[in-house]
């Protein structure tokens, strides 16, 4: 995208800044970012982001559930005498007309928000200190949110974790085999078909209200965490999915990302495996969180849901897949096919670590 349409969009935004340069930024597979850095150098830089409305369908509502965490967090960290607020929480600016994103002419919604200075990403973790950490500030992040009325968020990709009904999707990408891809790919989905009653049990638990629906992340790759350069945790990021929805979820789809030793787009399916050691770090890490007020149900739960978000996530690359590639961002001709077996490969992995994975909740919740 020009620059000079970047920088028109920046400048719709109320704020007093001086452009310097604006690049592409980041790894997110939906939404496209933008680091925009202005002069003087010691002046705040800024993030520009356009959100990917087909599949946010309801942008104005997302900013309205991101501005309701955002500011609820702030007062949090504020009342608790925190310092350096604006680098525990992410700040969104308003556009000059008092909208919480800005339009341009082909109808896309772009946000700008302060970027953090020099904090760190990390893709891969490998020490169990920093799974430690993440996991408290996920648990933290839930924790903060609890008192945030649900019924004033919206869901701003409805259905997003429910099984049965990206079960109904992947059914329904079947049965279209709009790419004529069904056919080579029988046993992949065979593997995720055979697995439909036992994985759908947490919406069941939902739905029949014996799993509480309470306000999380529902994206909480290892990605979307900032470290500060020694390693201690600083935000939580990406809050385009903060609604309601099960902290069994966030539980599961950070141990999606961390408990396995390779990335999710893996093809040598040899090196995926599955790290203990991170695991039990961030199940001590949540729980030390959590344990205050999570229901024996949710902890019954909680290894399953490892297993759960490995399986929603083949599933969801796979009807990507069968679908002709039109959800995901993809970086070469069958990719998402390579996430599915990565994914897949990656479910049966915490199979075979079931007991241990069971075990490691036990020794952490036990006071309850
Ligand atoms: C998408 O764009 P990114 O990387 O934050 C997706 C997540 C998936 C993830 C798989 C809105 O997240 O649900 O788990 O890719 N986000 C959405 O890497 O669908
Ligand atoms: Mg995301």
């Amino acid at each position: 995208m020009r620059t000079s349409i970047l920088s028109e969009l920046v400048n719709k935004f109320d704020i007093d800044l001086t452009i310097k340069s604006i690049a592409p930024f980041g790894t997110g597979h939906i939404n496209d970012t933008y680091l925009v850095k202005t002069s003087p150098t010691e002046a705040p830089d800024y993030m520009l982001q356009r959100k990917n409305h087909k599949i946010f369908k309801n942008v104005p509502g997302m900013m309205g559930n991101i501005v309701l965490a955002t500011n609820h967090i702030r007062s949090l960290l504020t009342s608790a005498g925190e310092k350096e607020v604006d680098r525990k929480v992410m700040t969104y600016f308003p556009s000059k007309d008092g909208q919480m994103f800005v339009n341009d002419d082909e109808g896309n919604y772009w946000t700008l928000f302060l970027f953090i200075a020099d904090c760190r990403v990390v893709e891969n973790i490998q020490k169990p200190e920093q799974a430690y950490s993440a996991a408290r500030a996920f648990g933290h992040f839930q924790k903060q949110l609890a008192d945030l009325p649900g019924d004033k968020l919206i869901e701003t990709i409805p259905n997003f974790h429910n099984g049965i009904s990206r079960l109904n999707d992947f059914k329904s990408a079947i049965s279209k085999d709009a790419a004529g891809r069904v056919s080579d790919n029988k046993q992949l989905i065979d593997k995720i078909l055979n697995r439909s009653n036992e994985m759908t049990a947490i919406q069941r638990g939902l739905d029949d209200k014996s799993i509480p629906l309470r306000i999380t992340h529902n994206d909480t790759k290892i990605n979307n965490i900032l470290f500060d350069q020694d390693s201690n945790t600083l935000c939580i990021i990406d809050l385009d999915t903060v609604m309601p929805g099960s902290a069994l979820y966030d539980f599961g789809d950070a141990i999606r990302t961390l408990g396995n030793k390779a990335p999710e787009d893996e093809p040598d399916l040899t090196k995926v495996a599955f790290n203990q050691e991170i695991y039990d770090a961030f199940a001590r890490g949540y729980l030390s969180e959590a344990k205050t007020f999570l229901t024996p149900a949710e902890i019954d739960h909680l290894a399953f849901s490892c297993r759960y978000m490995a399986w929603e996530q083949a599933m969801r690359f796979l009807t990507d897949y069968l679908n002709d590639d039109i959800y995901y961002k993809t970086d070469y001709p069958g990719h998402n096919l390579v996430r599915t077996k990565a994914q897949i490969r990656y479910l049966e992995v915490l199979e075979e670590n079931k007991g241990v994975m069971e075990a490691i909740v036990r020794e952490n919740s036990s006071e309850i």
